[in-house]
């Protein structure tokens, strides 16, 4: 018999409109799992200091021009780029813990018009979360919290039909949270009954791997 004790790490992806609160809540979950003694890295797409990433700060700080297709498959190259690195990270058991993914690419770029499964196709292929914690937020509430309107994208109409379009996204895989009420700890909570349920099963899953 072999005895594998190889743990995969979670991926676990944070998604929402603008100022929905995702990177706050990154941070607690980066925090609640080292508490636990895991091995995790904190991850944000577009990672802007990347070459591409570069590309793209430039253009949501309207210091450059792209048209629609161009900038959805710059967003998603971004992502394509550190895909093996990513697999290698899960596989070696670390955690990541990730603002943003290919669900904002679909949410933001159809939100312009583009076809949906279009958008899509360009991610298709890239590793599959374990799960999306989706921060809802009315996009009005949005418009009430700090540093809103800096960037591009960051304008009422526009940040309401990303919100549309990311309901068309959610499946079996979302985890929805109201963070409308704008209470860290709350939602928080809610957030960690979910990453809890996911440790558990992947404890059971390395129980069944001993026993086989
Ligand atoms: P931040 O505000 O989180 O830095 O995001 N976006 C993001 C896209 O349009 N497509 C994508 O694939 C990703 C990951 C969302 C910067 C903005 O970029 C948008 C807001
Ligand atoms: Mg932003």
């Amino acid at each position: 018999m072999e005895i594998k004790l190889k743990k995969r790490g979670l991926f676990i992806v944070i998604e929402g409109i603008d100022r929905s609160g995702k990177s706050t809540q990154c941070q607690k979950i980066y925090e609640y799992l080292i508490k636990k003694n895991e091995k995790i890295e904190q991850w944000k797409y577009p990672d802007r200091n990347g070459d591409i990433g570069k590309l793209i700060d430039n253009y949501l700080k309207n210091q450059s021009e792209k048209s629609d297709q161009a900038i959805h498959l710059l967003f998603s190259a971004d992502r394509w780029e550190k895909n093996k690195l990513l697999q290698n990270k899960l596989e070696s058991g670390i955690n990541i813990v990730c603002d943003r993914y290919a669900f904002s690419g679909v949410a933001y770029s159809s939100a312009k018009g583009l076809d949906l499964e279009w958008c899509k196709s360009t991610d298709s292929g890239l590793i599959s979360p374990d799960v999306v914690i989706y921060l809802d937020l009315d996009p009005k509430e949005a418009q009430n919290r700090s540093s809103y309107g800096e960037e591009r994208y960051e304008k009422l109409t526009f940040q309401s039909q990303v919100s549309k379009q990311f309901d068309k996204l959610k499946d079996d895989l979302w985890k929805v949270i109201d963070s409308n009420n704008n209470n860290v700890e709350s939602t928080f909570k809610e957030i960690q009954i979910k990453i809890d349920e996911l440790l558990k099963k992947r404890e059971e899953e390395k129980d069944l791997e001993i026993k086989k």
